[in-house]
């Protein structure tokens, strides 16, 4: 079975994790989100994909869910020393090989999906990571601060903000002009089920459906597309994803986040059993819909979702 899964950092991450346990003999092919990387000390770091090279490949930081295992920070501490920043932003010592690695072999004029391919050769994550696009595109967030209404980067407004300002609007910065990674377009066309893992829906799956032929190739893919919500009990499980949905006008509830995808995108949708009040609006939309236990808490929980996930998609074909 051939499985396509977009994928923003530690949601999306987690949830493979368990996809790869429920099915073993797939092949699973992640879009990942580019819209986060950001360009620090001359290097390119590219958040959401490390996250999901590192958490499947066994060198992600457990509790934190981005970053490396036993990390240390002298290079940061250096740079520092010199007064150089940003010291809002946590790259650890292992992690900056990545960013050299990475960084090197696109000035020697690789694309960013070949780079990927190259950093996963050595972490093996058991997927085909391929970036959403080769071309850069950079998520900012509009924001108003002391009356002054400006966009920043979209780490500059989740780190070192925590989102403690309204966005009052969220852009691709060029999204609009960018292309599919090669394998991008293959991959939808060939896939038998397509995934959005509970992922941001705004910032991680709405960046990669922003790229244009992406959320066509995947409406006219004709095989089931099923998510998963990120949002339980009106809340996220992590993180501040009820700003950015706020921007883009959506509540904060697992049914808006369906129809925020809509019918003409995805044929089904799982909800927690906390919010199986949900299912019958849900499915009203359009959207065949599922209440089960939606907490990445163990292994085990997450590969249940997989394959409720995965029984949804038969369910709907
Ligand atoms: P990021 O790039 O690191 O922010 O990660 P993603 O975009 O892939 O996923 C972020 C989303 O994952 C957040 O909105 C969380 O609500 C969601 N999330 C994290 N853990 C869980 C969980 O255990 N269950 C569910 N349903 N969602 C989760
Ligand atoms: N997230 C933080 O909250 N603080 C950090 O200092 C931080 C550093 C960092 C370094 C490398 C990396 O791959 C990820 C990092 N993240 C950090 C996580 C990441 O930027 C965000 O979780 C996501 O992009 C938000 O969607
Ligand atoms: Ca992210």
């Amino acid at each position: 079975m051939r499985i396509v899964v977009l994928a923003g950092g530690i949601g999306g991450a987690r949830f493979l994790r368990g996809l790869k346990r429920a099915a073993p003999d797939a092949d699973i092919t992640v879009i990942g989100n580019t819209g986060d990387d950001i360009h620090l000390f001359g290097l390119k770091v590219c958040p959401d994909l490390d996250t999901v090279m590192y958490t499947l490949g066994g060198g992600i930081n457990e509790e934190q869910g981005w970053g490396r295992a036993d990390e240390t920070f002298h290079l940061k501490e250096e740079l520092a020393a010199y007064g150089v920043g940003p010291e809002w932003f946590g790259l650890g010592d292992r992690d900056f090989a990545t960013h050299i690695v990475r960084t090197q072999m696109i000035g020697a004029g690789y694309p960013l999906s070949a780079v990927t391919q190259a950093l996963c050769d050595r972490w093996q994550p058991g997927v085909r990571l391929i970036p959403m696009s080769d071309d850069r595109v950079e998520t900012h967030v509009a924001v108003e601060i002391d009356g002054e209404r400006k966009a920043i980067h979209f780490q500059e407004y989740w780190v070192r903000l925590r989102a403690s300002v309204p966005a009052q609007a969220v852009v691709p910065v060029g999204a609009d002009q960018a292309k599919p990674a090669p394998g991008v377009l293959d991959a939808i066309a060939e896939a038998d089920v397509i995934l959005f893992p509970p992922s941001n829906p705004v910032v991680s799956i709405g960046t990669i459906l922003a790229v244009p032929g992406i959320r066509e190739a995947i409406a006219d893919a004709g095989v089931p597309v099923i998510g998963l919500s990120p949002i339980v009990g009106d809340a996220p499980v992590r993180g501040m994803a009820d700003k950015v949905l706020a921007a883009v006008g959506v509540e904060s509830t697992a049914t808006a986040v369906a129809e925020h995808y809509g019918s003409g995108l995805l044929d089904g949708w799982l909800v927690d059993t906390v919010d199986a009040s949900a299912v019958e609006q849900v499915e009203a939309a359009g959207i065949r819909c599922r209440a089960v236990p939606l907490m990445m808490t163990d292994a085990d929980a997450t590969a249940r979702m997989a394959q409720q996930a995965l029984a949804l998609a038969e369910e709907v074909r």
